[in-house]
């Protein structure tokens, strides 16, 4: 037991100099508060043994085991923040806290379940900067999902049979386009014959449907040289606001994408998230939850991430996961599994912020020396939806859009946002537009129909009556459902 990273029930970890964390430990029979104490000292400044080089600063950068839950096999760990590498650097905060723990052999499952940032962290941290309020600014599109597609097949088409199944999916009336998350530079597809020929049928389909249009460019690569060449091109062919940079920032890496958001703030940064089926299950008893990667990622810039479906498609997920993160992503402050996380960034030493509450609050600002005061009566503000208070970016980490795909379709636009109860999203659906029976026009006729269905609070059903397109989306996928067949075996049980 390293007695030393114990000190339960202590309240010096909500002094806002904190990093807070939650984890569901197993253990092949250590005692929980041991294997706790063993998992900060291996995620702060210690290792299995004492060493005799620890000096008295050093311990002060221990992590502290300050909660443990024996019933549900939780347990609370607090950094100290300032460990961590200057700069915000996202990288470092999970190599320290998502790191060598998951390879301890006395744990049989060790999965981050939240995490908490406190005010005066989060203003070191980039945090979004082109966000989906910018995106909508620039395509005139509002109080509705952005509606997308990736195009399909997922590899295999080449540079202009690709530009045409962009231009097929404008002309229907859809807006946002996407690169599958693996289509890059394939010998078969050069980039940048892809995104000479995606801009030509970019400018045709608006010209034709009168609508602003975007695509999303996948510029994950080998190498961040060969990652800003990608970015650099498109930027070169495209009209500002009406790209999009993709990263598939687990294989890529949380380095691609800080430089990415850094090297270009005015670009909606697009976060896909292939391979956290890895760590994110809830069948993994290691890793950590879709709404933990959704924190780390609002931290780091993104400006949309892959959220999921809440089981509605064909991925596995939740309503608890999926719905709870992307409220992460959206809002300036939510309940998460365990913490309340508001993005709030203001330091002790914010004489701006202290000014700001004088202009709105005058003499009895007095009282609020204390940061707790200025935490409180920030987070009152933002409740309050105080309009002075919102127009300053310094203040907040801004939103991050949740990007809903997996396996949607037409029929499942209305379910979805009745789910999420807010259309501040941007879904993409990639078999639900290319596979209807009329091609893929026609599936995006059938996406917009749907919206426009909500829109007017018609029933699909009804509203398909005088949108054939709409009425053969029905028929097909009604029948082919979501492409998960234990979800549609779960759902046939339910029906
Ligand atoms: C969806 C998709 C997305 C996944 C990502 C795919 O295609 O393009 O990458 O949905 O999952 O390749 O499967 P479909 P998530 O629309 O044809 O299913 O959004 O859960 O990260
Ligand atoms: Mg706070
Ligand atoms: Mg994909």
């Amino acid at each position: 037991m390293q007695e030393k990273y114990i000190n339960l029930g202590t309240k010096e970890v909500l002094n806002d100099q904190y990093l807070l964390a939650v984890f569901e430990v197993k253990t092949y029979g250590m005692d929980l508060l041991e294997a706790a104490s063993e998992m900060a000292a291996e995620s702060s400044n210690g290792s299995n043994l004492t060493v005799g080089t620890a000096t008295k600063f050093s311990d002060e950068m221990g992590a502290i085991v300050y909660k443990v839950d024996r019933e549900k096999d939780l347990v609370w760990i607090a950094y100290p923040w300032r460990m961590f590498d200057r700069g915000g650097n996202v990288q470092n905060v999970l190599t320290f806290i998502a790191g060598n723990i998951f390879g301890m052999a006395d744990l049989a499952g060790c999965k981050l379940l939240d995490v908490w940032f406190p005010n005066s962290m989060l203003e070191h941290y980039d945090g979004p900067s082109y966000t989906l309020d910018e995106m909508r600014k620039y395509l005139g599109v509002y109080n509705m999902p952005i509606l997308g597609t990736i195009i399909k097949p997922k590899i295999g088409l080449t540079a202009s049979e690709y530009a045409e199944v962009c231009y097929d999916f404008w002309s229907g009336g859809g807006i946002f386009v996407k690169n599958d998350e693996p289509q890059s530079d394939q010998d078969f597809c050069p980039y940048d014959k892809m995104v000479d020929y995606v801009r030509e049928a970019m400018d045709m389909a608006e010209k034709e449907t009168g609508q602003k249009k975007i695509h999303s460019f996948n510029v994950s690569a080998a190498d961040c040289d060969t990652m800003i060449e990608r970015a650099e091109y498109v930027k070169s062919k495209m009209k500002p606001g009406s790209y999009a940079y993709l990263i598939d920032g687990v294989t890529a890496g949380w380095t691609a994408v800080q430089t990415l958001r850094r090297k270009y703030p005015n670009v909606f940064l697009h976060f896909h998230r292939a391979g956290h089926g890895g760590f994110t299950r809830s069948e993994n008893p290691f890793g950590m939850t879709v709404p933990v990667l959704t924190k780390f990622s609002r931290l780091a810039g993104a400006s949309g991430i892959h959220t999921g479906t809440a089981g509605v498609g064909k991925m596995a997920g939740n309503d608890a996961d999926d719905i709870t993160a992307a409220k992460l992503a959206l809002l300036y402050e939510y309940d998460g599994f365990f913490f309340e996380q508001d993005w709030l960034k203001f330091p002790k030493t914010d004489s701006d912020a202290s000014n700001f509450i004088k202009d709105q609050d005058g003499d009895d600002w007095k009282e609020r020396k204390e940061l707790e005061q200025l935490g409180k009566y920030y987070r009152d503000l933002v409740s309050k939806k105080n309009e002075r208070f919102f127009s300053q970016k310094w203040r907040k980490v801004r939103k991050t859009c949740p990007i809903i795909s997996g396996g949607l379709n037409p029929v499942l636009l209305r379910p979805f946002i009745e789910k999420i109860k807010d259309v501040d999203f941007i879904t993409t659906m990639g078999g639900g537009v290319h596979s209807h029976p009329s091609g893929t026009k026609a599936g995006a006729k059938a996406v917009v129909q749907a919206c426009e269905a909500w829109q007017k609070n018609i029933d699909i059903y009804e509203y398909a009556k005088t949108h054939k397109e709409l009425d053969d989306a029905i028929s097909f996928y009604n029948k082919h459902g979501t492409q998960s067949k234990r979800i549609n075996s779960e759902k046939k049980e339910d029906e």
